[in-house]
């Protein structure tokens, strides 16, 4: 993997159960980059290239089958593309990529809800997806409180949101591990907070960590 050090540009990705409101994070991040005179480059995973789209189609198809190794390879294989064709270029040129979700969601759906080995995705993580995020947001929110959310939208479930509480309780469980494992890379936000005092959370300690970087 590259080392953060040497690289001229940065990777911050948004990570949360399901209704945490990624969204509405990404967009307070995006104008705040921007605000800095940054290139921001957003995308999302999976997917954020045309072959990562196609596999993100596959992934979420509510009629689709698929065991959890197929699902954690076709997450690699996305990212995979990913990477190669949009962050690397991105950061090589000085870009701040914003992506929603990347590496840490493996870990937490397929390593924590599918119970594959952490082992193994961290040797895909070496492998396929060659860098890490310089900071991750990890919304945390209750999972009863995310999913109704979620829900409230009327939208189809896809495939993964059809899961049952007990696999987004570990889930959760899972990102908070890690996140208490790697506080420097990690920023731990409430996200049953209001949108607003989310965002503006979110957009603070971004701040701080770029005043820091600088
Ligand atoms: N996945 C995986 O398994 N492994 C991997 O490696 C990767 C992904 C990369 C697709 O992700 C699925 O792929 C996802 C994980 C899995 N699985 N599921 N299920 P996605 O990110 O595209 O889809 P998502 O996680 O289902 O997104 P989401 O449910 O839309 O979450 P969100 O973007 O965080 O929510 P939102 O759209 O911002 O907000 C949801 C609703 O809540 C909306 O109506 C908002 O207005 C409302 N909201 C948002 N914030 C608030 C607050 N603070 N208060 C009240 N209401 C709020």
């Amino acid at each position: 993997m590259m080392p953060a050090s040497v690289r001229p540009g940065f990777l911050v990705s948004i990570e949360g159960g399901e209704g945490a409101g990624k969204s509405t994070v990404r967009e307070a991040l995006q104008h705040s980059l921007a605000a800095r005179g940054l290139e921001v480059v957003l995308t999302r995973e999976p997917g954020g290239t045309v072959a990562g789209e196609a596999i993100r189609q596959l992934l979420l198809d509510p009629s689709g089958k698929l065991a959890a190794e197929t699902e954690l390879l076709l997450m690699f294989a996305a990212r995979a593309q990913l990477v190669r064709e949009v962050v690397q270029p991105a950061i090589a040129r000085g870009a701040a990529v914003l992506t929603d979700r990347f590496t840490d969601a493996s870990f937490a759906y397929q390593g924590g809800g599918r119970g594959i080995s952490m082992g193994i995705i961290a040797e895909l993580e070496r492998w396929a997806a060659l860098i890490k995020p310089d900071l991750t947001f990890l919304l945390d929110v209750g999972v009863e409180v995310g999913l109704s959310r979620a829900r409230s939208r009327g939208a189809e479930l896809d495939r993964i949101e059809s899961e049952q509480l007990d696999f987004f309780e570990r889930v959760r469980a899972t990102y908070r591990t890690r996140a208490e494992a790697e506080p420097t890379r990690f920023r731990v936000v409430d996200a049953a907070q209001s949108p607003a005092l989310v965002s503006g959370e979110v957009v603070r300690l971004l701040s701080d960590w770029l005043d820091a970087r600088a």
